[in-house]
């Protein structure tokens, strides 16, 4: 038997769409979780919405013969921009099908360590800058990650150099972006009647996206114009057939998806190292392991790929701070069945409904994680203890077949980064009283975290 799913009050016309006027809406939806527990439900409008905080919940929608992604809100309105790429393909997308089996092996193991000399050469700008600069720079965490990760994925996706650690300004290409994935937010939170209401905003929209096709496709333009041997994502696009039809693809997709992969990889990626550096100069404890674990492996030597896969305790860090901070917080999914789906055995979902995992909540689950869920501690992440979590515990990369193609991408940039700054440097918090805010767009970050860097002893 079905019993009713529970909700906070609703008000009649609106329905809980106050509830979420907040300035982070995420951190509401946290609270109702903890609130009312496994699952609950918000009413958008007449629209009704689940939000799933348990373990047990989140295992059940992991499966995939009865429940699959939906693209809904924000995502939903990035398909202006970016279409039926793979990160915004409604699940079973002739393109999304195509795209993915052309680029399952650009982003396999041999591509992505293919790509290790150029993420070394932006992660090197970003220590340059920091050595420079030296002690009385105020590092900018979130931003200084975010110029990095943007001009490793422009050169690692499209042999391109936003050169974001010389200037300022943003490249224009990004700025954007941002505007772009702003207004997707914007956008979805209003009826789309009003859009006439809104028409400068709705023009510079358009005309975002018009500036970032334009660009992606004078660079496909360019690379068939001088076709050059690099090993980046545009080569295997542009190249790359389908293995099922043989065919390439079309130009519009390869367009679509070089602007999803700086989309989808940019800020996930540089959340995550500024979140990681949060919790490391938060526990001074695992920061030493951190450390004397690069002295041991990497020593003075350059980075290599090798040291890379030596790293067991800053591979079980960066895995607990994806854990308290998911850096893409949910993922949206429906009962494929027509007949709608019952979780839980109890709750009923309709087929049009869609649910959203609540990766906090899900990720310090006591019935996981133990009574300590909400510590930082990276030895319960290293490998012997990480295999034995149970199934769909850990989910910062989302699930299955629409789940994150860049994992391998944006693990080996993470390993990478800490492995050659905490060789470098000595960090210590700018702020030791600082106390963790986020920042939200589609993705989080702490907001105005900084710290210092100092050079350590013996490389100058
Ligand atoms: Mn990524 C999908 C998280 C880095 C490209 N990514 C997803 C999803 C999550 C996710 C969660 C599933 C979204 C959903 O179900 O709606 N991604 C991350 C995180 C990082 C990340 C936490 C970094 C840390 N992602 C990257 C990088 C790239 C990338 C780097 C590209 C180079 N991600 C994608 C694409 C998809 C995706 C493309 C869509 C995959 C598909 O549906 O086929």
């Amino acid at each position: 038997d079905t019993v009713p799913i529970p909700h906070p009050p609703t008000i009649p016309f609106l329905g809980n769409i106050l509830d979420l006027n907040a300035e982070i809406p995420l951190l509401k939806l946290l609270d109702f979780g903890k609130q009312y527990g496994e699952i609950f439900s918000l009413y958008i409008g007449s629209k009704r919405r689940m939000f799933v905080s348990s373990h047990a919940m989140a295992n059940e929608l992991c499966d995939e013969k009865r429940f699959h992604k939906t693209v809904a809100s924000s995502l939903k309105e990035l398909r202006e921009g970016i279409h039926d790429g793979l990160f915004t393909a409604f699940d079973g997308e002739e393109n999304w099908m195509t795209a993915h089996r052309t680029l399952v092996p650009a982003f396999g193991p041999l591509n992505i360590s293919g790509m290790f000399d150029s993420m070394k050469d932006i992660a090197s700008q970003l220590v340059m800058k920091w050595a420079r600069h030296g002690t009385s720079y105020k590092i900018p965490v979130a931003e200084d990650f975010t110029r990095l990760t943007l001009d490793t994925l422009a050169l690692c996706a499209m042999d391109y150099r936003f050169n974001s650690f010389y200037t300022e300004e943003m490249h224009p290409f990004v700025s954007a972006m941002v505007n772009f994935l702003k207004y997707a937010e914007v956008r979805s939170k209003r009826p789309s009647l009003l859009a006439p209401f809104y028409s400068a905003d709705e023009a510079k929209w358009q005309a975002d996206i018009e500036y970032m096709r334009n660009l992606a496709r004078e660079l496909v333009q360019d690379r068939r114009d001088h076709p050059r041997e690099v090993k980046d994502l545009l080569n295997a696009m542009v190249n790359g057939k389908d293995p099922k039809t043989g065919k390439h693809l079309p130009e519009q997709s390869i367009i679509d998806n070089m602007i999803t992969f700086l989309i989808a990889g940019h800020e996930t990626t540089s959340g995550m190292l500024s979140f990681t550096f949060y919790y490391l100069l938060k526990n001074p404890d695992a920061y030493r392991k951190a450390q004397q674990e690069v002295d041991e492996v990497v020593g003075r030597e350059s980075v290599t790929l090798e040291h890379l896969s030596k790293l067991p305790y800053i591979t079980a860090v960066l895995r607990e701070a994806s854990r308290l901070q998911p850096t893409a917080p949910g993922f949206s999914i429906a009962p494929r069945s027509e007949q709608g789906d019952t979780l839980g055995a109890k709750y009923f979902i309709e087929p049009d409904e869609s649910v959203l995992v609540l990766l906090h909540n899900v990720h310090r689950d006591p019935a996981v994680y133990g009574e300590d869920a909400e510590e930082f501690r990276p030895e319960r992440m290293l490998d012997e203890n990480f295999n034995k979590l149970p199934p769909n515990s850990w989910k910062p990369f989302g699930n299955g077949a629409r789940g994150c193609i860049g994992r391998p991408f944006a693990w080996q940039e993470m390993m990478l980064v800490l492995a050659m700054t905490l060789q470098y440097f000595n960090f210590t918090p700018d702020d030791p009283q600082y106390s963790l805010h986020i920042a939200s767009t589609l993705t989080i970050k702490p907001k105005n975290f900084s710290m210092r860097a100092n050079v350590r002893e013996g490389w100058t």
